[in-house]
């Protein structure tokens, strides 16, 4: 079933865990900054001190050790590097990293390092507008080559920009985007802010080949299948207008180096179609991926939306309450498609689609058009945890979650499927991209809530000692 050498581990992001966010050096990331406005409108904890990760990194290394992982994907946080975007390094941010990664090596630990994980310096933001300027390009070279440079001997696997796809979609989420351009008017934006995306990965995809003895780069894509909710032509045909937009429009730049034509199309007589300068299709297409990495959590459905001349567009809602179906609504492009939810499928209590076949269904479609090797970089279960007075966490639907995709993974390798790694969300409890710390995803618990930081204890949940034997077997015992 799993190849012998394959690498299991778990995945987290810079913010999302490190804490210390004006420490050492580091400076405002635009997410230090997002996170403090949902502090304010829903009380989600602040990236400000997340999970601690900063200061309890060596303990996780051990903890991560003794699970017995053979890979980690963490990512670098931007401005701890160059607190100000560009500019000198951060002596101690870049030595931060180098522990981190000396820790996992001593370990017997593949890193798996992303180099971008939605938090760009503010310094950029504040100078002009971070994601929305193609100034960026030259600012995320500078930072791209150093850190490729700096850990290249170390590291071999690389991860570019975490989940374009989803900055699309969850903008102002993702990225910080000042309230006067939401008003409707500014959406071919987001295509705007994934074109010198693009430009940047392949940049990136560059770099790695040229700096990196052996080494192996590509995105790490928030991906969802998409079935049609009936069998109806016109559902069908709706479906694959949704894969075309929401899925191949990147998978077909990583590795054709050309956007999707029918998500061009549409996108170009809606008025949302990114500016293209010369050269840049010809620089896009020289950044070869040598792999996609995938972030699964839930497959999607889509049905027909036919133009009524009255509906709008309309991007993807979200569940803010951590209440079933509280998702404020549905990607919507009139005359193109409609999402919807899968009558078909239970969901976690922030609505997403709880399906284990997606993951398999997800593997080999990939896997027969693009015949590139596949990596899962996070696929998890956003849950309430609860420590219980016998100091443990019985996080059994946790286990149930990881078990059946884990099942799902090794069926798509008996057909054939080349998949490399499995690195599930998350290492350790961290703070939501959405939700705050109260939706909890680690085999780590982090003792904290969203109002009070308390010691963030970093404890093991039955998830863990799961999740220990699943690997000493090589994904064989999976009960
Ligand atoms: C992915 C992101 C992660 C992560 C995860 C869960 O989109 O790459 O950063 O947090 O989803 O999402 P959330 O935190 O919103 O529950």
């Amino acid at each position: 079933m799993f190849p012998k050498g394959f690498l299991w581990g778990a995945s987290t992001s810079a913010y999302q865990v490190e804490g210390a966010a004006f420490e050492d050096g580091k400076k405002a990331s635009q997410q230090d900054i997002i996170n403090q406005d949902s502090y304010r409108k829903f009380g989600f904890a602040t990236a400000e001190i997340a999970s601690d990760e900063y200061h309890h990194y060596k303990e996780d290394v051990a903890l991560m050790k003794e699970m017995g992982f053979s890979s980690y994907r963490f990512s670098i946080a931007w401005s701890r590097i160059f607190p100000d975007g560009n500019g000198e390094p951060n002596p101690k941010g870049v030595q931060y990293y180098h522990n981190l990664i000396h820790a996992l090596k001593q370990a017997g630990i593949e890193p798996i390092v992303t180099m971008y994980h939605y938090d760009c310096p503010w310094a950029l933001v504040e100078k002009y507008g971070g994601w929305l300027s193609r100034q960026i390009i030259d600012d995320f070279t500078h930072y791209a080559e150093f850190i490729v440079r700096e850990y290249g001997s170390e590291v071999r696997i690389w991860t570019t920009i975490n989940e374009q796809s989803i900055i699309v979609q969850y903008w102002t989420q993702k990225c910080y985007i000042p309230e006067e351009l939401l008003d409707g008017k500014h959406n071919q934006l987001r295509y705007q802010i994934n074109h010198y995306m693009n430009i940047c990965h392949a940049i990136a995809c560059n770099l790695v080949h040229k700096l990196v003895p052996n080494g192996i780069v590509g995105s790490a894509l928030g991906y969802s299948c998409i079935y049609p909710l009936t069998g109806k032509p016109e559902d069908c045909m709706a479906m694959q207008n949704a894969q075309a937009l929401r899925n191949d429009y990147y998978t077909d730049i990583y590795f054709k180096g050309i956007y999707n034509k029918a998500a061009k199309t549409y996108l170009e007589q809606h008025g949302l179609a990114p500016v293209i300068e010369d050269g840049d299709m010809d620089l896009i297409a020289s950044g070869k991926s040598d792999f996609l990495a995938l972030n699964y959590y839930a497959s999607e459905c889509a049905k027909a939306c036919p133009d009524d001349g009255k509906t709008v567009i309309q991007w993807s809602g979200v569940n803010r309450s951590g209440k079933k179906g509280d998702i404020s609504g549905f990607e919507t492009h009139p005359g193109f498609y409609q999402m919807c939810r899968n009558p078909n499928l239970d969901t976690t209590d922030w609505d997403w689609a709880i399906d284990p076949i997606g993951m398999e269904y997800m593997l080999r479609d990939l896997y027969n058009r693009y015949n590139k090797p596949l990596m899962i970089t996070e696929n998890g279960l956003g849950a309430y945890d609860t420590l219980n007075d016998d100091g443990r966490v019985h996080d059994s639907y946790r286990i149930d979650y990881l078990r059946s995709h884990i099942a799902a993974v090794g069926r798509a390798i008996d057909q054939g499927v080349k998949v490399i790694s499995y690195n599930p969300w998350s290492a350790v409890d961290l703070l939501s991209t959405s939700n705050g710390v109260k939706k909890r995803y680690g085999l780590i618990y982090v003792d904290r809530t969203d109002n009070d930081p308390k010691n963030c204890a970093h404890i093991r949940k039955d998830s863990f000692y799961w999740y220990k034997k699943v690997i000493a077997s090589n994904g064989g015992d999976l009960d």
